[in-house]
């Protein structure tokens, strides 16, 4: 069984271009340098142990350091386990979302005020007030969006997403109206997902978990439930026009993507416009991907994860006809949250990828090529469980901390 173990890690190893645990790894200091080929980043050794990644690079990429030193200031906290946050367009205030149930208003440099009108949510384990957005016509119309985990009755609950004005004097959320409900409710208090990213044509992308449950899990598959999906809505919550699934029998027109597992972070590539999504595995298999329309992402029939008992997932494959890979995995796994793709230029990280890691209390920062991951840095590993990142209108990053409370406004130092 240990050799095996090592076998299967010499085989990761190898798949990542023959490098050995000792192999120099090369300074890179900028976008413009040619990816360094070394070591991928120290991270132990992978749960599943007979996993072979489908393409060099799909896991353990060469560790790339940007030599940029964090200068790290907290602007605010004691918000019970901040969630999700959105920049205000007009000031660049920022809205912070507490799950136990309360939005935040957070200008840097004042104390923070709460802002009034958020509906009860069940706050039960995973489940709260979660994701929060800025509509496109925030300027004229100041309506903001929000997803929570909503009490569906009997001890069940589901995803749901709401809109809302904002008060001229941002205290109170007016006119709040539930536009869409992830069905079927499940008697279950985890895995909600919940990212809002917005495509370039005003629709939004909501993703949605399979409420952790084997039984539900299985859904991720059935196309006539909400459960482990990316959805794709027009701003009213109605299915967006081009939803692959629409007029199809036994089939939610809301679906975009299927066979996810908990997707809570998202973003658009800006380079593309493409939405990319990072997914919580099981022990193993956080995986990156770039859903595109009826394609499905496998879980719980491919994975490369195993049960958090030891026992695998499945058949314990990584791979079927007609299902997507990963362009990424982590085993042992970060616990994502959310992601941006950075596009500021206070860091010299333009086009990168920075991921919230619950799990491992880091900034994973990806180097990009095309729809390919070539470099891996872990940043900032000191200040607690990192659930959000938004990138600031002058290019700092703002930073929630789950256990901490905290938003932290990130910048270089000079
Ligand atoms: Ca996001």
């Amino acid at each position: 069984m240990r050799l095996l173990a090592l076998l299967g890690f010499a085989g990761l190893l190898a798949a990542c271009g023959g490098a050995t645990p000792n192999s120099a790894v090369e300074q890179r200091p900028g976008n413009n340098a040619s990816p360094a080929r070394g070591a991928a980043v120290a991270q132990g050794e992978p749960s599943k142990t007979d996993a072979v990644p489908a393409f060099p690079e799909q896991n353990r990429a060469p560790e790339s350091k940007s030599g940029v030193t964090l200068e790290v200031e907290t602007i605010a906290d004691g918000i019970d386990n901040p969630w999700g946050s959105a920049i205000l367009p007009d000031d660049g205030a920022i809205l912070v979302t507490s799950k136990a149930g309360k939005l935040w208003l957070v200008a840097p440099g004042k104390p923070k005020t709460e802002v009034t009108g958020v509906p009860r949510v069940d706050a039960r384990d995973q489940g709260g007030l979660l994701d929060v957005s800025v509509g496109p016509d925030f300027m004229t119309a100041r309506t903001v969006y929000f997803s929570f985990s909503e009490d569906r009755g009997g001890g069940k609950s589901g995803t749901s997403l709401a809109k809302a004005r904002l008060s001229a004097d941002r205290s109170k959320l007016e006119n709040v109206s539930t536009i869409f409900r992830q069905v079927p409710a499940w008697a279950s208090t985890a895995h909600y997902g919940s990212n809002i990213e917005w495509d370039s044509s005003g629709n939004i992308y909501l993703t949605l978990g399979e409420r952790y449950e084997p039984e539900s899990r299985q859904l991720a598959q059935d196309l006539d439930a909400h459960i482990g999906k990316v959805v794709k809505l027009k701003p009213d919550g109605s299915p967006a026009d081009d939803n692959p699934f629409i007029g199809r029998a036994n089939s939610k027109p809301e679906i975009w993507s299927y066979g996810h597992r908990n997707v809570q972070g998202a973003a658009i590539n800006p380079a593309t416009g493409k939405l990319w999504t990072i997914e919580h595995g099981p022990r193993g298999g956080d995986e990156i991907n770039i859903p595109e329309a009826g394609k499905n992402y496998g879980w719980p029939l491919i994975t490369y994860g195993i049960d958090y008992p030891g026992t695998p997932i499945g058949e314990g494959v990584t791979a079927q006809e007609g299902m997507e890979q990963p362009i990424y995995y982590w085993d042992p796994v970060i616990a994502p949250g959310d992601m941006i793709f950075y596009t500021g230029n206070l860091f010299p990280w333009n086009g990168d990828l920075i991921i919230a890691a619950l799990g491992t209390t880091q900034l994973v920062r990806l180097d990009i090529e095309g729809d390919r991951v070539i470099g891996e840095e872990r940043l900032m590993s000191d200040q607690g469980r990192i659930r959000d990142i938004t990138q600031a209108p002058d290019g700092a990053l703002y930073v929630l901390v789950d256990d901490g409370g905290k938003v932290l406004r990130v910048t270089p130092r000079s």
